[in-house]
């Protein structure tokens, strides 16, 4: 994987016109930061082999192995602050549609920012803001054999190569990946709400028992639906809640429980 062979072919006109390939990196949202500080242009793509300190979100630890697609772009979104945290479901959605397109794979979204494959993680959205740019990370495990992961998430991980039994091309997925980018950043502009229809419809959050942790307070009850702003209507015994992505971390009711 390299500048060359990924921008062969690509005709986006924004996201991927400058695309930077590390061997290895701390992370490469970092990487995007530093290049957005210099003025890198909207669409800039960072991409490395493997990082050092790859991270989620709150500043938790994520596993880099070689053979998965660690990838940041910085945006300068035209939208008003306020909408950002949409561009966090156009990603999902446009990395989700890759995927399909590419892989044959369909994927679950888990809210706020997990993609599903066989009930097991596959990867994360990690968005990312500074007052006139977003950097958003998405980590994939593609072509990661089991072994490859630390033993703490043996069982919550997965890769496609492990759910599917074969590697995948990486140069194509980030391909079909900048592709659907680009088209799901102009549609989430103009019309959210169809980004969000498209979110919905690959949602394994929905309609199901889930707990919700937040830095003071946990609610449980059922997830009855994501609304166009990206927020969780959340059925408690007390009523319904809305929740934002924030710093809350989801897990199935049944998990929770001791
Ligand atoms: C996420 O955070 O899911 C967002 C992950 C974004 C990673 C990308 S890689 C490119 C870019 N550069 C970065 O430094 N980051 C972005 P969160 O929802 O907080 O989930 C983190 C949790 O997922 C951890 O606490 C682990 O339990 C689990 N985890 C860690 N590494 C994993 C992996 N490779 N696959 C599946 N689960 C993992």
């Amino acid at each position: 994987m390299n500048e060359r062979a990924i921008m062969k072919g690509l005709q986006t006109l924004t996201i991927g016109r400058s695309v930077h390939v590390f061997e290895s990196v701390e992370s490469t949202n970092d990487t995007a930061r530093g290049l957005a500080e210099q003025g890198a242009p909207h669409g800039t793509v960072v991409i490395a082999h493997g990082q050092r300190r790859g991270r989620g979100r709150q500043g938790r630890a994520w596993a880099s192995p070689p053979g998965g697609l660690w990838l940041s772009v910085v945006l300068r979104p035209r939208q008003p602050m306020a909408q950002w945290p949409r561009l966090a479901f156009a990603t999902a959605v446009g990395i989700a549609s890759a995927m399909e397109r590419q892989l044959g794979i369909r994927v679950g979204l888990k809210w706020p920012n997990d993609f599903m494959l066989d009930g097991r993680k596959l990867g994360g959205v990690l968005l990312e803001a500074a007052p006139s740019y977003v950097i958003v990370g998405v980590g994939l495990n593609i072509n990661i054999p089991t072994d490859a992961f630390p033993a703490h998430l043996s069982a919550v991980a997965t890769s496609f190569e492990a759910s599917q039994g074969h590697s995948a091309d990486l140069v194509a997925l980030t391909q079909e990946t900048l592709r659907q980018l680009e088209s799901t950043y102009a549609t989430v502009e103009t019309d959210a709400h169809i980004i969000m229809e498209q979110w919905r419809a690959r949602s394994v959050t929905i309609g199901t028992p889930i707990r919700i942790v937040g830095p003071a307070d946990a609610y449980e009850g059922i997830a009855e639906g994501i609304d166009d702003d990206g927020g969780l209507l959340l059925r408690t015994e007390t009523g319904l809640r809305r929740l934002v992505a924030g710093d809350v971390s989801v897990r199935s009711v049944e998990e929770a429980r001791p």
